[in-house]
């Protein structure tokens, strides 16, 4: 496949939308400030050894307190939507029971930055900060969950429906739920299948019942949900590989997306599944799984190569890791690949129930050394390059793909790597709070025909 060399933004078309994004957690800071209420993930990064640096997110990038001149930047970098995330223990601090007013008038301010210098917010509900109140009773593997997730969902919605339009209900179910309750490298730090399972059915239920809130609530509502996902290649043409493949592809990117069309789970070509199907037969889920959404967010970051491996317990298959294949990688080891963003786009375009996608993250991490006042971020400069070329030819072939969002904003917590995984367009010293547009943020503004405002709206105390 060869993606095309050269394009502008108007390649995209006029009604194509350019974000990006940042999530609570992350970004926020003021962790216990104002009422907020614990997360699962300041419980699992208080812990010794949970985050590779040592860190922990209770500052962050300050956002809680930053947040109008982060919004700013945004929106002169170029951006047209600015996507975050609530999190629901600031909103409600023990999961359910009483709002804190102090939670709803923060996520009033930025909703209204956003609108008074003209950013379309996209909300997120759920970004993985779970309520470790919620968590104590058993959190994503308990059933009550789905209750307590309708409940807040209702109370947010309640709260800004009158002023967004757009929401989406879960950030990568697959991600939170096989990183936190099946691998315990992600807060809460479950693993096994035992936990696993029901945290799948769970999440599955509470990402329809969550849309269905929304949009019994807000008045025509635009509402989505997001997938990890990476195009799977089987290593080899060997049948054990390819069916390898095939069971990484039910787990990673069909898990989420086919109950929600109505197709069930995967559990032809990934059998374990068969366990959620008989332990709920009893319930009659199966009807409660499936929402219409109107738009589902694609988060493409890698490809992945895999092999058939009998010792791997559950799956059998194992990566073939990108850096013994000597491909580009970002720092993360994570492969860097347009046709991969091409190939995934192809995929769920062709689900019959996906009218409308979004690239609702894409981004990499690499070691941005600031000399001089300055980061000369190069690759990542490729990287945007080669994914939206990917995105472009995608949507030439008929792939309903309206928008591209960039992640992120402002180096920020990268959950269990801490803050030495930088994915922002911009630098952030999280020391001095001090930040600097990357040559890829000033690449982008470029792209978006924005550079002559960058240069002018530029905030006082940002290095530009
Ligand atoms: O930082 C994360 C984000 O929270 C979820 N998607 C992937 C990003 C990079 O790892």
């Amino acid at each position: 496949m060869i993606l095309p060399a050269s394009f502008s933004r108007n390649d995209f078309g006029d009604d194509f939308s350019w974000g990006v994004v940042i999530s609570a957690f992350q970004n926020e800071g003021a962790c216990d400030a104002d009422g907020k209420g614990a997360s699962i993930w300041d419980t699992f990064s208080g812990r010794k050894g949970k985050i590779k640096d040592g860190t922990h997110a209770q500052q962050a990038c300050h956002f809680y307190v930053n947040y109008r001149d982060d919004i700013l930047l945004a929106k002169a970098l170029g951006f047209s939507v600015f996507r975050f995330s609530i999190s629901w223990p600031r909103i409600l601090p023990k999961g359910t029971g009483p709002v804190n007013q102090a939670g709803i008038d923060f996520y009033h301010k930025v909703i209204d930055t956003c609108l008074e210098v003209g950013l379309e917010p996209y909300v997120t509900l759920y970004h993985w900060d779970l309520p470790q109140a919620l968590e104590n009773k058993g959190g994503w593997c308990h059933r009550g969950i789905v209750f307590a997730f309708e409940h807040y969902v209702t109370v947010v919605t309640r709260a800004f429906g009158d002023k967004v339009k757009n929401w989406i209900i879960l950030n990568e179910p697959f991600g939170f739920t096989s990183l936190g309750y099946m691998l315990g490298v992600h807060a809460p730090g479950k693993f096994g299948l035992s936990y696993f399972l029901p945290a799948v059915h769970h999440v599955a239920l509470a990402q329809a019942e969550g849309g269905r809130v929304v949009r019994d609530e807000v008045k025509n509502a635009n509402v989505g949900t997001t997938f990890s996902c990476s195009h799977i290649i089987p290593n080899t043409q060997s049948e054990a590989d390819i069916k390898a493949a095939r069971r990484a592809d039910a787990l990673f990117n069909r898990l989420f997306i086919e109950p929600s069309l109505g197709m069930r789970y995967p559990a032809d070509d990934f059998p374990l599944l068969h366990r959620i199907e008989r332990r709920y037969a009893m319930w009659r889920d199966w009807d409660k799984l499936p929402f219409e959404f109107d738009f589902i967010g694609v988060q493409n970051y890698f490809p992945l190569v895999v092999r058939h491996n009998p010792f791997m317990p559950y799956v059998n298959v194992s990566e073939v890791k990108p850096r013994s294949r000597n491909v580009p990688v970002t720092a993360l080891g994570w492969e860097i690949s347009g046709v991969g963003m091409y190939n995934i786009l192809k995929q769920f375009g062709a689900y019959e129930g996906v009218k409308n996608i979004i690239v609702s993250e894409s981004g990499a991490a690499f070691n941005d050394n600031m000399e001089n006042g300055v980061v000369n971020d190069a690759q990542r400069i490729r990287y945007f390059r080669e994914y939206l070329a990917g995105v472009l030819q995608a949507k030439r072939e008929g792939v309903p793909v309206n928008g591209y969002f960039a992640w992120t904003l402002t180096d920020n917590f990268e959950w269990a790597e801490g803050y030495r995984a930088r994915f922002g367009l911009v630098h952030v010293d999280h020391v001095t709070q001090q930040r600097t547009i990357k040559a890829s943020g000033k690449w982008f503004s470029d792209f978006l025909g924005f550079r002559h405002v960058l240069k002018s709206e530029t905030q006082a105390g940002i290095n530009a």
